[in-house]
């Protein structure tokens, strides 16, 4: 459809779960266009800039604007990233639809300044397991389709 996605994974914050991300961007191209493709892209390291081009400054300004022009947001937050949490803490201030997926097979404890946004209405955090990944997608964009 015509929906604008973004999608936040940790880059500099690891990249243990990039095959997961790429799954996720891939899932997410059927309900819409995914605007932050490059979270997803193998290229894309956590050791610093492939792209010396594009500074820090950039990088930051064109995801801000993204985010504004995004309607929903889905963030994979299992692997910590202060990225990703910068870029909730902004999108919550926008009003917009978010979905948060985390994995508690991780072992790791999601923070609370991200479990504890969530108000059941915009900002949704999802407990999963990997498998059910497309699952919880559908779910959450036939959710939005009903209101
Ligand atoms: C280009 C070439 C090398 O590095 C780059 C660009 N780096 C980034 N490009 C695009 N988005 C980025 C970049 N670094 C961070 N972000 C945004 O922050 C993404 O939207 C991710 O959701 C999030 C990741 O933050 P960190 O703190 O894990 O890097």
């Amino acid at each position: 459809g015509n929906m604008q996605i973004y999608f936040c994974g940790s880059i500099r914050g690891g990249r243990d779960d990039l095959q997961l991300y790429r799954r996720i961007v891939t899932e997410l191209q059927r309900y819409g266009r995914v605007l932050s493709e490059h979270v997803a892209d193998a290229d894309l390291s956590d050791a610093g800039e492939d792209d010396p081009a594009e500074g820090d400054q950039a990088i930051h300004d064109r995801d801000v604007s993204w985010l504004r022009q995004s309607d929903v947001v889905v963030a994979e937050v299992t692997q910590p990233s202060l990225g990703v949490g910068y870029e909730l803490g902004r999108v919550v201030d926008m009003k917009k639809k978010v979905l948060c997926l985390f994995r508690p097979s991780s072992g790791r404890r999601l923070s609370a300044m991200i479990r504890g946004a969530a108000d059941g209405k915009c900002f949704m955090v999802k407990d999963y397991n990997e498998e059910d990944v497309e699952k919880v997608l559908e779910q959450f964009f036939s959710s939005l389709s009903r209101t």
